[in-house]
């Protein structure tokens, strides 16, 4: 057997981070031979719970789980480790302005950014769930300059299941059979959910999506407006935000950044922009990649229509503005 794999999850007493760790120490992420040491980050008030959770994991019995090191302490959670899930982030509170969120946490991803570029492996694959995810990705790169930038991702899946969910319903087929959903730009209300290149394998036969749908108006009203409220959808429902899918959608980029994309396809995560497809440069934006040997590369040459065109800028925008707002909160 391969040795076991350092993989650290902040936030580690929260709610996404409860489905995440099974998925996780199952073996969903890292495949079905690779035994793990789970470094488990939460802050001082959480400890007794952190503990509870550090119980049902030995409760589970999991054969590829060969240690567990529940902690406070930063320098403890990112020592050695080969990827890291920063979930852990200071949640809206009521009242809250967009820009004090923003502003608690872009401190939170410095620490952390500072942390990892000192304890972590310098090959760490890093990805931020945290909330404003984007730009706590951002933050925290600046903070690790020993760690290449291309190793700092935000998680825009989950935005690209809804996504594939949705268009599935409206088929009536199962979700496996559709494929290339892109979210382009933030995660946030402004985010351009795509279905233009996406592909449905009908009855064996590759059909593009905007062809099966027949309906350009649901595809660029209904459809984009579903995947960009679904978050706030899920709050209204369960009165807690959605927790399940967005773990599955971290180990699923977490997976497919490890492991690689399958021939054919290709998924969204928000990476350091170059400033391809006119997205703002140095900002981390949300782009359709394939993943081989570990690398990503963003998928090149589609077409970005007037309608892709003008919501590409909007999303970088906002993108560019939490970055001005990053900067007046910790300095250039
Ligand atoms: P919870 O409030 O249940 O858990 C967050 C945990 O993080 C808490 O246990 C808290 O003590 C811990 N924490 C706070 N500051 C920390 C620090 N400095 N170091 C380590 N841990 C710290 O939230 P949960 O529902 O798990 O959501 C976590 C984050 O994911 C939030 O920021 C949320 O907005 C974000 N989300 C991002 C999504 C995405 O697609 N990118 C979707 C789901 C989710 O809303």
């Amino acid at each position: 057997m391969a040795e076991p794999l350092r993989v650290v999850v902040t936030g580690a007493a929260g709610q996404i981070a409860y489905s995440l760790l099974y998925m996780v120490a199952k073996g969903d992420v890292f495949g079905p031979n690779q035994p793990l040491i789970l470094h488990l980050l939460d802050i001082p008030p959480m400890m007794s719970v952190l503990e509870g959770v550090v119980m049902e994991l030995a409760d589970c019995a999991l054969p590829l789980l060969h240690g567990v090191v529940p902690t406070d302490d930063p320098a403890v959670a990112f020592k050695d480790v080969a990827a890291a899930f920063l979930v852990g982030a200071m949640p809206r509170k009521q009242g809250m302005e967009r820009k004090d969120l923003l502003s608690a946490n872009v401190k939170i991803f410095k620490v952390q950014g500072e942390a990892l570029d000192k304890y972590a492996k310098k090959d760490v694959k890093v990805l931020v769930v945290g909330n404003p995810a984007n730009t706590n990705a951002l933050v925290c790169s600046r903070y690790a300059p020993s760690i290449p930038k291309e190793n700092f991702t935000a998680m825009t899946r989950l935005d690209q299941n809804r996504a594939q969910a949705q268009i599935a319903a409206k088929l009536g087929v199962p979700v496996r059979l559709v494929r290339n959903l892109i979210i382009w730009g933030n995660h946030s209300s402004t985010q351009f959910p795509d279905a233009s290149h996406a592909v449905v394998d009908l009855n064996g036969k590759l059909t593009a999506v905007p062809e099966a749908v027949n309906d350009s108006t649901w595809l660029a009203s209904q459809f984009v407006e579903t995947v960009q409220k679904r978050g706030a959808a899920v709050i209204n429902a369960r009165k807690m935000s959605s927790a399940m899918s967005a773990a599955k959608a971290a180990s699923d980029h977490m997976r497919d950044w490890f492991l690689g994309t399958q021939p054919g396809q290709f998924v969204s995560m928000g990476v350091l922009s170059d400033g391809s497809y006119g997205a703002p440069k140095d900002v981390v934006f949300s782009f359709p990649v394939t993943i081989t040997g570990g690398k990503w590369e963003i998928v090149r040459e589609l077409q970005v229509n007037d309608f892709a065109r003008k919501m590409l800028d909007t999303t970088g925008k906002e993108l560019e503005e939490e970055r001005q707002e990053a900067i007046s909160v910790i300095g250039a």
